[in-house]
């Protein structure tokens, strides 16, 4: 189905068809855009951007590339086209046909699913609305882009959900999305990484590498939700969700990359002074982005989990690909845990630790990426790994959560320390204030296409076959 750009709301719900629907989205949209203005990109709103702009949802061919201004960019609201016949796949109703309205006693809890994640997007946009002044190339401030009016679309597409299925109360928490802000201490992110700063590119390529990747397993499992308009607007959300883990890879990589050819050239303790971003900084960041994202997971034991699960409301990771009977009444699942200062694993209802098994197959795709950043490094013929710190490093949700531990730490090896060994060695582990100011005084603006800054590599090829060197944003 082709989608009308002329429309205020482009859409392929027909949502002209549904006036008192219309009216709302509509009465909705200046405050998004005022949002969007106040909270969004500081600069560059008047600027032609390379963007891509879905136009269908048919996998083959749903995007249109072309330079327009953010504002003008047309946030929609696209569903994935509908599965034939599709039912509940798991839990007490799995066999009943999928339901298109919200089953009544579940209302609540599916309410919070949908505002949970329909809060992150906007926060993300919020995190990094000042890093378009410190662009390393016109390639990146495009991508920073692209990325923003797309999780601004996956706002759209929550609000849609909320304003055309929770009646007042969806009117009111689409509201509030507009109004809780990251980092504000009276009204915060309901998430803790989302609350958390963004202020220079390394962070923006770990954020987008690993909470975007959180991103990616929420909504895989949100998308097997038995509510089938939550699954189909998932489903679609997900085919953008790649570009903005690429972003973060990549982004990491040439980092990587960069830092390897200066420790060539000048060798390992010049890299810092010849404008780089040495490997051991790497490494901090990376602890801390991956610890922050593994807390979104939850608690290992979750009743709400379970009850999502058990309601059909959210499955797990590609759910009818798993081999088992879907409810999970006598399955288990082992997880690790803490005996005073020793790691073990227990074992216990699959139902009730299903947001760690979403965890573990989350830290295993982190892994894969790791990986790839390791043979750069290993390709420069330099002694160097990174590694995915310990599960339980700096963690703040769950039972890692030093209040859970009788006040014990855990490096990021999974030694267990103490209160006292932490305070002496988590600046060998996490950024310092010395390696935030360092990094973010390497932040400076280039915009002249093709060049690059100092402290990153060019990326190996441009968007959609442009060449590297392309003018990514008109500055003129
Ligand atoms: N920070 O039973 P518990 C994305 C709260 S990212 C603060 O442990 P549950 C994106 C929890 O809310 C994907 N609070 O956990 C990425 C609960 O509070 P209430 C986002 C936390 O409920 C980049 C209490 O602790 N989508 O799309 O089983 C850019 C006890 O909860 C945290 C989703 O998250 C935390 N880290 O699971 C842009 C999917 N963790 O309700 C976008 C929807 C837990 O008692 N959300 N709490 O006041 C969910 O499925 C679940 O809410 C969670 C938590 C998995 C997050
Ligand atoms: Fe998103
Ligand atoms: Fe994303």
């Amino acid at each position: 189905m082709a989608i009308d750009y002329q429309e205020r709301i482009p859409n392929n719900v027909d949502l002209s068809e549904d006036r008192r629907l219309q009216r709302a989205l509509e009465a909705w949209q200046p405050n998004y855009l005022q949002w969007w203005q106040e909270m969004g990109p500081t600069e560059f709103q008047a600027h032609n951007v390379y963007l891509r702009t879905a136009v269908s949802v048919d996998s083959k061919g749903w995007a249109n590339f072309g330079h327009v201004k953010m504002p003008d960019y047309r946030w929609g609201i696209f569903l994935a086209e509908p599965e034939q016949d599709r039912k509940v796949n798991f839990g007490e109703h799995k066999g009943e046909a999928a339901w298109q309205d919200v089953p009544g006693e579940y209302r609540g809890m599916l309410r919070r699913l949908i505002v949970t994640q329909g809060d992150t997007e906007p926060a993300s946009v919020e995190q990094q609305r000042q890093l378009g002044l410190t662009a390393p190339s016109l390639y990146d401030l495009r991508n920073l882009f692209q990325v923003n009016v797309e999780e601004g679309r996956h706002l759209w597409a929550m609000v849609y959900l909320l304003h055309g299925y929770f009646g007042r109360d969806g009117r009111e928490e689409a509201d509030a999305m507009l109004q809780r802000h990251s980092g504000d201490v009276d009204k915060p992110r309901i998430l803790g990484a989302f609350n958390e700063k963004t202020p220079d590119w390394l962070s923006f390529y770990m954020f987008t590498y690993f909470t975007d990747r959180d991103g990616k397993y929420q909504l895989a499992s949100l998308a097997e939700s038995g509510f089938d308009p939550l699954s189909r607007t998932c489903r679609f959300m997900l085919t953008e969700e790649a570009h903005h883990m690429f972003v973060g890879e990549t982004g990491v990589g040439r980092v990587i990359q960069r830092a390897c050819e200066l420790t060539n050239e000048h060798g390992e303790d010049a890299v810092r002074k010849m404008g780089g971003i040495d490997l051991p900084t790497v490494q901090k960041y990376l602890n801390f982005h991956f610890s922050v994202s593994l807390d979104l997971f939850g608690s290992e034991r979750s009743t709400n989990a379970a009850n999502f699960f058990s309601m059909g409301l959210k499955g797990r990771f590609e759910e009818t690909k798993i081999d088992d009977d879907h409810k999970l009444g006598n399955d288990i699942y082992p997880i690790l845990e803490l005996d005073g200062e020793k790691f073990v694993t227990r074992e216990d209802n699959a139902l009730t630790v299903i947001n760690e098994r979403l965890r573990d197959e989350y830290a295993i795709d982190c892994g894969r990426g790791v990986r790839r950043w390791n043979q750069i490094i290993k390709r420069h013929g330099i002694n160097f790994e990174l590694k995915l710190p310990h599960r339980a490093f700096n963690r703040q949700i769950g039972s890692f959560n030093q209040a859970n531990t009788g006040g014990l730490q855990v490096s990021p090896d999974g030694e267990v320390i103490t209160e006292a060994a932490w305070t002496e060695n988590h600046g060998n582990w996490l950024p310092t204030e010395a390696d935030r100011a360092f990094v973010i005084g390497l932040m400076q603006p280039i915009t002249e296409p093709g060049k690059y800054a100092a402290w990153i590599a060019p990326p190996a090829r441009g968007i959609n076959n442009q060449p590297i060197d392309f003018e990514y944003v008109r500055l003129n």
